[in-house]
């Protein structure tokens, strides 16, 4: 199931910023809030918990004909059979990611350049970038500066294929990435740290409208 094509928000998971709600409580609130598109992201667990945790995640999100997509981690995607799997530059070259992901699944391919968002292009077997990090982030250790809002600006005047605008992005700052061009945002802090996830998910929704 591919729900990006008219979704806003890409929802990640965190657990350590989730104030001591399980991922599995989140994606449920997140699921409420009628966010169709959802991330696993989990870099401290073992690989038994993950995949016992995205069991129960593809469970809540099939019912919900949610998107479900895995990070980092093709074994695990394949595992629980998500709809996707989300990789970096570091990870597993796309070709073998493809090859070994099928030809139905989505896979989402993180850059950080103009010409690393061109090679994804060119690639044709990338279905999403995910172009960041916009703004100076702490969810992701390793994220580097914040790029600004020049390098989406360059990425919606230049790549055809889709893509989700991450890093840094709030209620208060979704408006300018919006007008850079991006259509999808993908947000972890703000949405998974907020007290009331719906009400936060409404508002970045009412903004991203342009209310
Ligand atoms: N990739 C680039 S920035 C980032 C990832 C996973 C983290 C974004 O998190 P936040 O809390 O929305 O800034
Ligand atoms: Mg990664």
């Amino acid at each position: 199931m591919n729900n990006f094509l008219n979704a806003k928000i890409y929802g990640l998971t965190a657990e350590s910023l989730s104030k001591g709600k399980t991922n599995l409580q989140v994606v449920s609130e997140m699921i409420v809030a009628g966010i169709k598109v959802i991330q696993y992201r989990e870099k401290e667990k073992s690989f038994k918990a993950m995949y016992e945790e995205c069991l129960a995640i593809r469970k809540l999100t099939n019912e919900a004909q949610v998107t479900f997509i895995i990070n980092d981690r093709l074994d695990l995607a394949l595992a629980v059979d998500a709809d996707g799997l989300h990789i970096g530059q570091e990870d597993l070259p796309i070709t073998i990611a493809r090859k070994l992901l099928g030809k139905d699944k989505i896979l989402v391919l993180s850059t950080h350049s103009p010409q690393e968002a061109h090679l994804a292009e060119d690639s044709k077997i990338v279905d999403y970038i995910v172009v960041g990090p916009i703004f100076d982030t702490a969810t992701k250790k390793d994220a580097g500066k914040g790029l600004g809002l020049d390098f989406l600006n360059y990425v919606s005047n230049n790549i055809k294929i889709p893509f989700v605008a991450i890093g840094g992005i709030k209620e208060h700052n979704v408006e300018s990435v919006v007008k850079s061009g991006a259509e999808i945002v993908a947000i972890v802090s703000e949405i998974v740290g907020a007290t009331d996830i719906k009400a936060k998910v409404q508002n970045i929704e009412a903004k991203m409208r342009g209310i």
